[in-house]
């Protein structure tokens, strides 16, 4: 009863901040993201009459505390739907810095998903894994596929679950992640989601959705970075700007973050084809095509940012035989 998968972050190009249901985490819009070929989780599960307890390790840290118990509550809705009633050994790797604001918990919960349902021996469709995922965390069900996703809000536990677009080899959009910082950030993204509704500004984001998200499609479908990048950053902008005027404020960035906001709006204006989001922390993506990579490359350089991460679209999450234990 063992079994290991691998699964993708991912960018959200329409993001998802504010939710309908906390506990079923039904979301307040539809989201699309791109799956990230560079940030993954891999993350093996065993259950067995071996273990008393469940013990879970994280980049070869012991979990405790909160973090520990919404691993378990995960793992008791895959005990329920497998109705087994073993405790597990849950190790997982993550190949970037956890809680940074690069979606660790979009790809481990994903590889969570997987790798524990397919440890209890069951072999559930894409949709009911999408929806399992979920409940971990929002950003997960998107992660369950790969290249181009949307995640449909629908109105309850059995209609809300993410759908491709389009497969990775559809579209060679990039993906530069500019690392400006690493720690851990100060309110969790669950924590952010729950004052969403503070913000005075929350509706008129709502309002503007609908066309972000079909300009997004569109860009998507026609392989037009223009039209999708313009909606990535009204989208980008106008959540962080729902995360400012919450009660307390939510401030994800650094001033390194405005600096590289600048610069790609400068680039934009010599005719490079690059656009910046940013999602709950101070890590900048920037959306490009890849024969302009070695430009964005120098102008990060010459501002000081040398930690980046180059990401293509992804495939989708997988399982192999290579165990962490
Ligand atoms: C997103 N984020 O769409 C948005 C953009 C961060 C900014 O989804 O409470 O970790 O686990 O459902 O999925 C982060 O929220 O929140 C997130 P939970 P999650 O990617």
């Amino acid at each position: 009863m063992k079994a290991t998968a691998v699964a993708h972050s991912n960018i959200a190009l329409i993001k998802y901040w504010g939710k309908l249901d906390k506990r079923l985490r039904l979301p307040m819009n539809n989201s699309i993201s791109m799956a990230l070929s560079d940030l993954k989780t891999k993350t093996t599960v065993e259950f067995s009459t071996g273990y008393s307890k469940d013990g879970i390790v994280i980049d070869g840290k012991k979990m405790e505390g909160r973090g520990k118990e919404r691993i378990i509550k995960h793992l008791d809705r895959i005990r329920n739907l497998a109705n087994v009633n073993l405790c597990a050994k849950v190790v997982s790797k993550n190949n970037f810095p956890a809680d940074a604001g690069l979606a660790s918990s979009a790809s481990g919960f994903a590889a969570l998903t997987l790798a524990g349902t397919r440890a209890v021996g069951l072999d559930l469709s894409k949709k009911e894994l999408s929806i399992l995922a979920r409940l971990g965390s929002g950003s997960a069900c998107r992660s369950i596929h790969g290249g181009f996703v949307e995640w449909k809000m629908g109105s309850s536990h059995k209609n809300s679950y993410a759908e491709q677009l389009a497969p990775a080899d559809y579209f060679d959009l990039r993906d530069i992640v500019a690392i400006v910082g690493k720690e851990k950030k100060e309110v969790s993204s669950t924590a952010g989601h729950a004052r969403v509704e503070t913000s005075p500004f929350y509706q008129a984001r709502l309002a503007a959705l609908h066309k972000d998200l079909s300009d997004v499609r569109t860009g998507i479908k026609e392989k037009d970075i223009e039209k999708l990048g313009n909606a990535v950053e009204r989208d980008c902008i106008s959540m962080h700007t729902t995360m400012m005027t919450s009660e307390p404020a939510i401030f994800y960035w650094s001033p390194k973050t405005l600096e590289i906001i600048h610069k790609v709006q400068e680039c934009r204006e010599e005719g490079l084809k690059a656009y910046f989001t940013i999602d709950a922390g101070p890590n900048v993506h920037i959306l490009t095509l890849p024969q302009n990579i070695k430009e964005i490359r120098e102008m990060l350089k010459e501002i000081g940012v040398e930690d980046i991460i180059y990401n293509k679209p992804a495939g989708g999450f997988r399982i192999t035989k290579n165990h962490l234990f």
